[in-house]
């Protein structure tokens, strides 16, 4: 039986001005915390590091990659890896990625209660768009600035709990989690940086964005029978605001904990990963339950075609 007390470090805004070393020592802030109550496991969000840098037009491809970290752990985020190792508290967050041989990546990172790296996801699903656009009342280029992941939606042992990873607009969409499901997902780790009111149709304010997030995480977990922790960047960054709403979900759907706040601010939750096997062996027992043959679009056609 493996029960592990699972934390959500929700992050407060990140201001243009904040350096990676002041973020950094937030984020240990809250490791402390989560080790004070027990928890074993952390979660942070999507580009934990920095403030939500693709809201801003850049036409500088160096100054774009100054907001990327060349390798991890690096500087700036060796404290986090040691604490994390004194405590032995396996965590995950997520950073801008510059690879040696020049991608860029939305990314986030897994690692064991020894502070090694064991698992790495690339964003799959890009929002926004890649050039500048004048008819949103902010951007949203993570199309000019990232690559689509290239690392599919892998899961990993880790700490004796089947662990994935997502990021931020991945949790819209249930072919992320089915993905994970059909590797016998028990813990889904999902940070984001979702901005509180809608770029493109302004009537549209925090609580159907909270309500969205709630949404799709909650069905994410029950279907697939999963623990799902969803964690903020949230506050207002530079004018701009970014919602909360972190939440850790079980496998039945249900909140267990939820965030109060648009600061840093952890959650916990007891997870008791026996409780998956119930909801996979039965009425979402796919070997038995799933029918293939139905399904050839979700691989084989992209936009909807309407015939009729
Ligand atoms: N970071 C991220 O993926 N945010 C998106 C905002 C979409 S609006 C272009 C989200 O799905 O929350």
């Amino acid at each position: 039986m493996t029960r592990m007390i699972v934390a959500g470090a929700q992050l407060g805004a990140i201001q243009k001005a904040d350096n990676r070393e002041s973020v950094v020592e937030r984020m240990i802030e809250l490791m402390n915390e989560a080790a004070a109550k027990g928890a074993t496991m952390i979660v942070y969000p999507e580009l934990a590091l920095t403030t939500f840098f693709p809201r801003w037009y850049m036409p500088d491809r160096n100054e774009v990659d100054s907001w990327f970290e060349h390798e991890m752990p690096n500087r700036a985020t060796q404290p986090l890896f040691e604490r994390a190792r004194d405590l032995a508290m396996a965590m995950t967050f997520g950073y801008a990625e510059l690879t040696p041989d020049g991608h860029h990546f939305n990314t986030s990172i897994l690692t064991n209660r020894k502070g090694e790296i064991v698992g790495k996801y690339r964003k799959v699903h890009l929002p926004g768009h890649d050039e500048y656009d004048t008819g949103r009342a902010f951007q949203h280029l993570e199309k000019r600035y990232f690559e689509p992941g290239d690392l599919g939606f892998r899961v990993w042992r880790n700490e004796g709990v089947i662990m994935g990873m997502a990021i931020c607009n991945d949790r819209r969409w249930p072919e992320t989690f089915r993905c994970m499901g059909l590797q016998g997902v028990e813990l889904v780790t999902i940070g984001y940086n979702t901005p509180s009111v809608n770029s493109q149709m302004s009537a549209e304010g925090l609580e159907k964005r909270l309500f969205h997030s709630d949404l799709s995480l909650q069905a994410g977990a029950y279907q697939n029978a999963t623990f799902v922790v969803g964690v903020a960047k949230a506050g207002v960054e530079d004018g701009h605001p970014l919602m909360g709403g972190s939440i850790i979900v079980d496998p039945d759907g249900f909140v267990l904990a939820r965030a109060a706040t648009e600061e840093d601010e952890l959650i916990v939750a007891e997870c008791d990963f026996e409780k998956c096997a119930f909801g996979k062996s039965t009425i979402f027992d796919f070997q038995r339950h799933r029918r293939i043959e139905h399904y050839g679009r979700i691989t084989s056609q992209t936009g909807a075609i309407v015939e009729v």
